[in-house]
């Protein structure tokens, strides 16, 4: 509860924060969109073993994105990211195609 008036008095008067959580088979490209969002260059990427983690500023946004590993035996541990995640987003084959916001963003 103190969390969600927390949220709102920060989407009024400062900078909000929201967790984003990148999902996808190996290789479709999620790496490769977090660091591009995070220092505006495309890397050259070696196969995510666990995760990456970083925080990128939109507007008046703080999004922390998880780039979660997507091979098959890091899969059943893709349900441990979900806790107190404000949006998902889904890749599919280098086409971040299929986007599930869950989360409610003003910005
Ligand atoms: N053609 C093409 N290649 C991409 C694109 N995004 C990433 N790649 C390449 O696909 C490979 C895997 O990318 P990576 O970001 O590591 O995928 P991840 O396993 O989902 O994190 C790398 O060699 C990237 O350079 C894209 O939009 N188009
Ligand atoms: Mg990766």
């Amino acid at each position: 509860m103190g969390q969600a008036f927390r949220k709102l008095f920060d989407s009024f008067f400062g900078t909000s924060e929201m967790r984003v959580v990148m999902l996808g088979l190996d290789a479709a490209g999620k790496t490769t969109i977090l660091y591009k969002l995070h220092i505006g260059e495309v890397l050259s990427t070696v196969p995510t073993i666990g995760f990456n983690v970083e925080k990128v500023q939109y507007k008046n946004v703080m999004f922390t994105v998880w780039d979660v590993g997507g091979q098959e035996k890091l899969r059943p541990l893709w349900r441990h990211y979900f806790n107190n995640t404000d949006g998902l987003v889904c890749f599919i084959a280098k086409m971040i195609l299929i986007c599930t916001l869950l989360c409610n963003c003003s910005a």
